[in-house]
């Protein structure tokens, strides 16, 4: 099978999750962040993550991969339950955290910007939704201070740094983990223990790398 990616990209995270808790084989292709015929030549519309399985045919949408790959390889490994207090912080977090994250993404060397036609376009479109990229990491100070208010609560909800949810690996750490690994592009954030821990482990559980050593 071929998963097709931005590095940068919370919901390709989570479909690589579950190849790399099965230990299953994927081929990861990085296209560029400008590379609009491939993904509509593969599933109708400029989207990624893209299942591309071995007969042929092409998923969209990280959740339906993330389902299709563990109810099909091996033995069913994740439960369906997200508490919905977890869910609303990861909501919170996520109303905010890419005026941190964006700005980033374009200085850390990801496989998605090779070209300069390929970073202009990111930088173009998410302009358009964060603002001056620029203006945003100007204003590195005001988005960490919410995010270092925020980050106590979603504490108290990883009950395990193995499975967020103390018993089992489950969709919620398919929802949570993404998000964690990208905040680690940038420098500065004071993790609480427990999430800098749970960050490590699924990072190894599920192969990913994380971007503690290019934070900016
Ligand atoms: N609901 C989709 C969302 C996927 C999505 O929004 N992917 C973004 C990248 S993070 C994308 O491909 N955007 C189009 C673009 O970059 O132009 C999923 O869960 O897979």
């Amino acid at each position: 099978m071929k998963l097709y990616v931005y590095d940068h990209c919370p919901y390709c995270v989570r479909a690589r999750m579950i190849f790399g808790f099965k230990q299953l084989p994927v081929e990861l292709v990085y296209i560029q962040n400008d590379d609009e015929a491939t993904p509509v030549g593969l599933i109708g519309k400029k989207a990624v993550p893209i299942l591309l399985k071995d007969d042929g045919s092409a998923m969209p949408e990280s959740l339906d991969i993330v389902r299709y790959v563990d109810q099909h390889y091996g033995e069913k490994c994740l439960s369906d339950q997200v508490r919905p207090e977890l869910e609303t912080m990861i909501k919170q977090i996520g109303s905010y955290y890419n005026h941190l994250l964006l700005p980033r993404f374009v200085q850390l060397g990801l496989p998605e910007y090779k070209t300069q036609s390929a970073l202009d376009y990111f930088v173009n479109k998410k302009s358009v939704s964060i603002g001056d990229f620029t203006e945003n990491l100007a204003q590195t100070e005001q988005y960490l201070a919410r995010l270092q208010q925020d980050l106590p609560m979603l504490e108290t909800l990883i009950l395990a740094g193995d499975k967020a949810n103390g018993q089992q690996l489950s969709i919620e750490d398919i929802m949570l983990f993404p998000m964690l690994r990208n905040l680690t592009c940038v420098k500065g954030v004071k993790f609480p223990s427990r999430i800098e821990n749970y960050i490590h482990t699924m990072a190894k559980l599920s192969g990913i790398d994380l971007y503690f050593d290019r934070a900016i």
